[in-house]
């Protein structure tokens, strides 16, 4: 008898948080190459994707279900805080290297987030457009994850796919880390 694939055993949603234009649409665009599903959920201005994602946890494969939640338009903070960030298990805060306005405003994200998620989750920084010319050095970054509580930092681009992969792995196995 054929076996039917074994459906992911665990469920973890997760966020990005960021300044419109930083490229937070087009990272998960890059990652959810094939899409499961997308939806808009335009009550709390959000795309939702959802992608079935392996990685090696303690040495076995772990296939997870991931629902990444990512603001649509360009709302500087949410209108429902509360929905959109509740649950999640964990969260990329996204910079873009070209704009040193898009570091100056984590903090408003970071105290968002923490009204209503208690525990710190697995937060990683991600420093996107590193296909361009920065104009921000590398303390500015490291000033970064010091806000936001990221142990973590990419310079991704979601043009070349540089780090997007290797990205959303190192989350993903933060959180398994965390869960377990
Ligand atoms: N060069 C470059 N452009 C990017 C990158 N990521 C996003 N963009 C561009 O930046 C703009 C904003 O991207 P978008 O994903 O909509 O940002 P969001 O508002 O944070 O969701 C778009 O024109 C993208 O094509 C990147 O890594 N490199
Ligand atoms: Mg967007």
């Amino acid at each position: 008898m054929a076996a039917t694939p074994t459906p992911p055993e665990r469920k973890y949603k997760i966020l990005l948080l960021g300044s419109g234009n930083v490229g937070k649409t087009s990272l998960v665009r890059n990652f959810v190459e094939k899409r499961f599903s997308e939806d808009y959920l335009p009550s709390i201005g959000a795309n939702l994707f959802v992608k079935a994602f392996t990685v090696t946890h303690k040495k076995a494969k772990v296939t997870v279900q991931l629902t990444i939640w990512d603001i649509a338009g360009q709302q500087r903070f949410l209108p429902m805080n509360a929905t959109y960030h509740k649950g999640a298990k964990g969260v990329f805060f996204v910079t873009d290297l070209t704009s040193p306005d898009s570091f100056d405003t984590l903090p408003k994200w970071y105290e968002n987030l923490y009204k209503t998620i208690r525990d710190p989750i697995p937060t990683v920084l991600l420093a996107n457009k590193c296909d361009l010319e920065a104009v921000v050095d590398d303390n500015i970054i490291s000033a970064a994850m010091e806000k936001v509580g990221a142990n973590t930092f990419y310079k991704t681009s979601a043009r070349t796919s540089e780090n997007v992969l290797e990205a959303f792995t190192t989350l993903t196995k933060n959180i398994l880390e965390n869960a377990s």
